[in-house]
């Protein structure tokens, strides 16, 4: 039997990578229906899936009745309105917003990492920021086998994690900055073409930003583990497509960088592209379009006993989010409902 999937926030840039991963049709569940929703805005975009064009509804609380799962990826506003109306009218909700994500009642699972949170799930599962994504991934297998004490991390996060106007946004201002021309910004506070802003999200009394709390906050919560220290600096770069992330740690065993590397190959969610003498590692460009994790340049930090240096890049659209939700979907269908 099918399941009765809903996607709310269709038209956007998650709700299009969904379907896209959809189309190519390599998950382990089947769809019997799939209703597609978005905001009164987009009501009434046609939008062609499985040879048939299907409408989208602006979604409402009524929306929710005939639906197993519903994928939300519409801001945290609307997941705070509507998930709980989902959840009462039977679906199971995978939710992309931070709204409910340090809920003590609300599992936050990465696929491969903490699947087994999901069975505690009361109605809403929250799928993690996709910076914390893509480095839980690369980090479980290390913490399950040499632990970890501590965390340092850089991102380099492209703009498609702000949606498709930042990636408009970046296409316009590229060639007027080639040919001195005047620059319009609208989604960011500076310039991003040919620049960077360590500035994503607004910042607390101690000068970080939310997305560097998310790091913070989401890691512990998604190991299980309060002490594990994490510090993050996250920066907005002018690349379209994958977020880039340099992750110092420290362990609390002694692990080689051979022995990180062999664990790291062994890990289902991971591909290491680790050859930096012939300029082998990942870059955002080469692993656009693809649903695993990249990690290269896994080296020991020599300023410390057990340290290690990592380079991960994911597809922050597809495995910091669509992807992810499409996995925790298939898990659902297979095992829990
Ligand atoms: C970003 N992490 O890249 C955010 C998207 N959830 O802006």
């Amino acid at each position: 039997m099918g399941i009765n999937l809903a996607i709310v926030g269709s038209t956007g840039a998650v709700g299009q990578t969904i379907l896209d991963i959809l189309r190519e049709n390599n998950l382990d569940f089947s769809l019997n229906n799939l209703k597609l929703l978005a905001s009164e805005n987009s009501a009434g975009t046609k939008i062609t899936f499985g040879g048939k064009e299907i409408t989208v509804e602006a979604a409402n609380s009524s929306s929710f009745h005939d639906v197993d799962i519903a994928i939300f990826s519409a801001g945290s506003s609307v997941s705070k309105n509507l998930a709980p109306k989902a959840v009462e009218s039977g679906a199971i909700v995978i939710d992309n917003s931070s709204a409910f994500r340090m809920d003590d009642k609300v599992p936050l699972v990465a696929a491969g990492v903490n699947y087994e949170s999901l069975y505690e799930h009361e109605g809403i599962i929250a799928n993690p920021n996709c910076s914390t994504i893509q480095m839980v991934c690369a980090l479980k297998p290390i913490l399950d086998h040499a632990g970890i004490k501590r965390i340092v991390v850089s991102t380099y996060q492209s703009v498609s994690g702000t949606g498709y106007q930042a990636m408009k946004e970046l296409t316009e201002q590229s060639p007027k900055y080639l040919n001195n021309e005047a620059i319009e910004k609208q989604i960011y506070p500076h310039q991003i073409a040919f620049n960077m802003l360590p500035h994503l999200d607004s910042f607390d009394e101690n000068g970080d930003t939310k997305e560097e709390l998310k790091m913070v906050n989401e890691t512990k919560k998604i190991f299980q583990d309060e002490n594990i220290g994490v510090t993050a600096t996250t920066v907005r770069v002018p690349v379209f497509i994958g977020h880039s992330e340099a992750v110092n740690i420290e362990t609390k065993s002694k692990l080689s960088a051979c022995d990180a590397r062999q664990l790291l190959e062994n890990f289902s969610e991971v591909e290491v592209i680790d050859d930096p003498f012939e300029a082998k590692y990942p870059t955002p460009i080469e692993i656009a379009g693809k649903d695993q994790v990249y990690v290269g340049r896994i080296r020991e930090d020599l300023s410390i006993d057990n340290g290690l240096n990592l380079w991960v890049v994911a597809d922050n659209l597809r495995r910091g989010a669509a992807f992810n939700a499409l996995l925790l979907t298939e898990y659902l269908a297979k095992y829990i409902i």
